[in-house]
């Protein structure tokens, strides 16, 4: 069994989406991040940066910090959405969304959404690399059917929640044709839409705007 250590954010859905995408039995617990239950001594011991997610494996004791490695890790263990053949590919466009798609548009939201008018520095640069990752994700979607290619990947599972906060990035979703169908597309899946609404059964997926 599988406990997740989370919140109900982009990084946390990440997981709760792959755990139901690999129909694993899994436990949420739930990390307040409001009342500053990450920087806990026990949460501490199995999260560095204090940060959710986190995974304990059950079966072997392990845990996990940092999504990306948490989606390699269910995605070895599973033998899902992670092609050895693929992972060239796969590792490339996880490793982009770790680094640049999801701590980038995090400083958006940080400017743009949660903290208007306290630095136009920081709204216009953050809104300015925000919209260039949509178009670079748009021109790769014109290519490929999903980031890494054909198949639907744990580099889709990091990606996606983090444009399903589109509503809130004023970029205009809709506009981007091949990353909405990308994100319609996925949308649809039956383990994202149950996945996105763990920690909360009545959150709804956005749709384009
Ligand atoms: N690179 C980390 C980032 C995780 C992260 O930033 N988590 C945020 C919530 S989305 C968090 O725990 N913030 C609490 C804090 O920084 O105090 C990952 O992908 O796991």
């Amino acid at each position: 069994m599988i406990e997740l250590f989370t919140a109900d954010t982009p990084n946390g859905k990440k997981i709760s989406i792959m755990l139901e995408e690999i129909g694993y039995e899994y436990k949420l617990t739930k990390i307040d991040l409001g009342n500053n239950e990450q920087f806990k001594t026990e949460f501490i011991k199995i999260s560095p940066f204090s940060k959710i997610p986190v995974i304990t494996d059950h079966d072997n004791n392990e845990s996990i910090f940092e999504s990306g490695a948490i989606l390699m890790y269910l995605g070895e263990k599973s033998g899902k959405f992670y092609d050895k053949q693929d992972r060239l590919k796969i590792n490339q466009w996880l490793m982009a969304q770790m680094g640049t798609i999801g701590p980038m548009i995090g400083q958006h939201h940080q400017f743009h959404h949660y903290n208007p008018g306290k630095s136009e520095f920081g709204e216009e640069r953050y809104f300015k690399i925000a919209k260039r990752i949509y178009q670079e994700l748009d021109k790769r979607l014109k290519n490929s059917k999903f980031l890494a290619g054909e198949n639907y990947t744990i580099a889709d599972i990091a990606s996606w929640p983090w444009i399903a906060r589109h509503p809130i990035h004023d970029i205009g979703l809709k506009n981007y044709k091949n990353l909405s169908r990308w994100y319609l597309e996925i949308a649809d899946r039956d383990a994202v839409i149950k996945g996105y609404s763990s920690m909360d059964n009545d959150s709804k997926i956005p749709g384009l705007i």
